[in-house]
């Protein structure tokens, strides 16, 4: 099994500790000096860039939250003036605003090491043909995925995500060997292939790297089953990088954190303490090289857990288990992540309607789908149907141009939506996970 950087892919603990602990006093100067918000953080908790000398250090740094990026919304954090900045990215987030990226040169060079590291670990080389069906875009998913491949040397295909039958064609026609998208998408695609009378034998592919969004062992067996590929759990969040945050090897037991780029803690989402080696509990990393937007402790909110024993296929690098959940309420949907209140606010701005409402996601032909339930106002739900639908065309038409994501919706007569006694249940997720 190969290992693009066997360097720092199989260093061991004393030494990967060592880079680290470099890595972090030079991250947290770097910020300290360029970046108010984090100087400010640090004066606050009587820290200075003296403070950081090994890498157990990190424990008295603050906490960054996806609301800190907000609040410095778009560029407020980033650690190098914007002529540095060669790309920027971005990923949906609450209220409209996206939750925005930006990479220096030296970073995408850092981005396309990891994912290079990323497709040897699940057994790509030179030789293979990486059809990219992730989305180009704003979204990381593409682009990462195309870097990644362009540096092992691979034959890239960015046909990048949706239009199935096109896909299929490709596939065959270049025999793809490497299939890189959204496991839902792999699943849909799967499927495709069956009803599009293209024998299983006319196609090449061997392996597929799934990731962007939560999925099952059952789900893997199925794509596994259905393609006749190893599936591969790949997973990453724009704020870090992208993908190529972890990635599974061939052995599929764990996804091994590129920790000498991204460190990796286990905290209490309640507590915020650390919890010791193999609980599970929220995920937080650290950016160690980066230098556009380094995050100092930044709340993933996805719970998972680490394991430090050393992997079969050689590589010591810390592995996460499959990610368990999230510890907030954000949901993917079709790739795209969501927030119930990002639909909420645009629900508070119009008059005839309540603020009552039901998400109800599903998986229809393994696409995810979204319905939308919401009351409407006693007055307004004695008017005329043809009212009604047009008062239901208006809330469609603007949640989905808030959310970027299409959606069903449906109106419900007053009182109707289930009140809750805590909490409101705003999501029912019927997806099997
Ligand atoms: O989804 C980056 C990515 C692209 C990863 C392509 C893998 C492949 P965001 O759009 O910022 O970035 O969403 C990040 O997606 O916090 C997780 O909740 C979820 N997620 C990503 N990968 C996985 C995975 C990209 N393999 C958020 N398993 C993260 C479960 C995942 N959840």
């Amino acid at each position: 099994m190969e290992i693009w950087n066997r360097h720092f892919e199989s260093m061991d603990r004393d030494g990967i500790r060592k880079v680290q602990g470099e890595r972090l006093r030079e991250t947290v100067e770097r910020v300290y000096f360029n970046v108010p918000f984090y100087r400010n953080r640090m004066q606050e908790a009587g820290l200075g860039p003296e403070s950081v000398h090994n890498i157990d250090d990190i424990r008295k740094l603050p906490f960054t939250t996806k609301q800190d990026l907000r609040d410095n919304y778009p560029f407020g954090l980033f650690a190098v003036p914007m002529s540095e900045i060669v790309r920027i990215h971005a990923s949906s987030g609450t209220t409209g605003k996206q939750t925005v990226v930006g990479y220096t040169r030296a970073d995408i060079s850092t981005w396309s090491e990891v994912m290079a590291r990323t497709l040897t670990a699940a057994g790509a080389t030179r030789n293979d043909f990486i059809q990219i069906a992730y989305g180009y875009g704003l979204f990381t998913g593409g682009l990462g995925l195309h870097y990644g491949g362009e540096k092992i040397g691979a034959s890239v295909i960015p046909i990048s995500g949706g239009n199935t039958t096109r896909q299929i064609q490709l596939m065959h026609d270049f025999g793809s060997t490497v299939l890189a998208c959204t496991p839902s998408y792999a699943l849909f695609l799967a499927e495709a292939i069956q009803d599009s009378g293209i024998r299983r034998e006319e196609l090449k592919l061997k392996v597929g790297v799934f990731g962007a969004e939560p999925w099952t062992e059952n789900m893997r067996r199925e794509i596994e089953q259905k393609l006749k590929i190893k599936a591969i759990d790949i997973y990453g969040l724009s704020e870090v990088i992208g993908p190529g945050v972890a990635s599974e090897c061939l052995v599929q037991n764990g996804l091994h954190v590129n920790e000498d780029h991204f460190y990796p803690e286990i905290i209490d989402p309640e507590t915020l303490d650390v919890l010791p080696a193999g609980s599970v509990g929220e995920l937080v990393f650290t950016t160690i090289t980066k230098e556009g937007l380094p995050l100092i402790r930044y709340r993933t909110r996805d719970l998972t857990r680490l394991h430090y024993e050393k992997c079969d296929c050689g590589r010591t690098l810390v592995r996460m288990d499959k990610c368990l959940g999230r510890s907030d309420d954000m949901l993917i949907i079709r790739g795209v992540n969501l927030f119930p209140s990002q639909v909420e606010s645009v629900l508070l701005e119009m008059h005839e309607i309540k603020p009552h409402y039901l998400l109800i996601v599903d998986r229809q032909n393994n696409l995810d789908t979204l319905e939308l339930k919401v009351e409407v106002e006693d007055e307004f739900f004695q008017d005329r149907i043809s009212e009604l639908e047009t008062l239901r065309q208006r809330i469609q038409n603007s949640v989905e141009s808030s959310i970027g994501i299409g959606l069903k919706v449906t109106l419900a007569e007053p009182k109707t939506i289930e009140r809750s006694e805590g909490k409101a249940k705003r999501v029912i997720d019927n997806r099997k996970f």
